[in-house]
């Protein structure tokens, strides 16, 4: 097998079970090598805590960047989540077109909203920004939210196959090649995936959780990346990963206190034996 190495840039939540602390053992475990640029260092996520400390390290990136062009440095895949400010994504940008092997892919989770709202601290800007990091994506992991901010579209909480199919086609419009669109329900009972590659919708349903949990997009995007990353195809590797995010959100939904993430890491040899049978095949 060959043994790629990934490049993961986003931020350290040091507590809160998201972005590089659930990135970095979950694509480890499928058998990759991960190296981490950490676009900022929080105490915690921003969602549902009353405050936190916030360590921007956007001036930190190019100097890394080039510290590794000395030293001959080059990734296989990048796969960037939450991003610290506007002017770092120009240097994501920049480290992705030129810190990779020929033909190094690009997956993108656009992190910047969630049920129709942007997280604290990002703007109209932001999402601007975002636009042209997404443009260069090979395949592009957003939420409903996030696919509507960046194609200027109607956020919608209901919706029909029309408009999920018209959000991916506008994203691919931006530039994007390939889109995972992630919590897509037509039921009550059920959300899913849609993963639209060469003008094809494909739909994986799965059972809805009540209270879903946070940072379980980033759980999602870190399984997907990983197992494609084995060779699996988009739409194996999008079941997996929602296969691995439903078992972790029902390993947390006893426990009330655990509200700030997913209790992902008893499922982490699930998905490692499940990605090695794969893979083998
Ligand atoms: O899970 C996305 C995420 C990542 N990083 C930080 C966040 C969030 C979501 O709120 O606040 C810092």
């Amino acid at each position: 097998m060959e043994y790629k190495r990934i490049l993961t840039i986003q931020d350290i939540s040091c507590v809160g079970q998201c972005s590089l602390t659930v990135a970095l053992p979950i694509i480890s475990v499928c058998g990759i090598e991960t190296a981490v640029l950490p676009s900022a260092v929080l105490s915690n996520h921003t969602a549902g805590f009353t405050g936190w400390t916030f360590r921007d390290l956007t001036e930190d990136l190019p100097l890394i960047s080039d510290r590794w062009k000395k030293e001959n440095i080059r990734f296989d895949t990048f796969y960037t989540g939450y991003l610290g400010s506007t002017k770092q994504i120009d240097y994501v940008r920049h480290i992705l077109n030129t810190d990779g092997n020929p033909n190094a892919l690009k997956i993108i989770d656009p992190a910047m909203a969630d049920n129709g709202k942007l997280y604290p601290g990002f703007d109209n800007a932001f999402v601007e920004a975002m636009k042209s990091l997404a443009a260069e994506s090979d395949i592009i992991l957003p939420n409903i939210t996030e696919a509507s901010l960046l194609t200027d579209s109607e956020y919608r909480e209901t919706y029909d196959e029309s408009y999920i199919a018209q959000l991916c086609q506008k994203l691919t419009a931006l530039g994007a090649k390939t889109v995972v669109l992630t919590g897509v329900g037509y039921e009550p009972q059920y959300t899913g995936v849609v993963v639209y590659e060469n003008g094809n919708v494909q739909y994986y349903r799965h059972k809805k959780i009540p209270g879903g949990g946070h940072g379980t997009g980033d759980v999602y995007a870190s399984a997907f990346t990983g197992a494609l990353s084995r060779g699996l195809s988009v739409f194996d590797s999008a079941k997996i990963a929602a296969d691995f995010t439903v078992l972790a959100i029902e390993n947390t939904l006893n426990d009330k206190s655990h509200w700030y993430g997913v209790k992902f890491e008893k499922s982490l040899l699930w998905l490692a034996q499940t990605i090695e049978t794969l893979a083998a095949k």
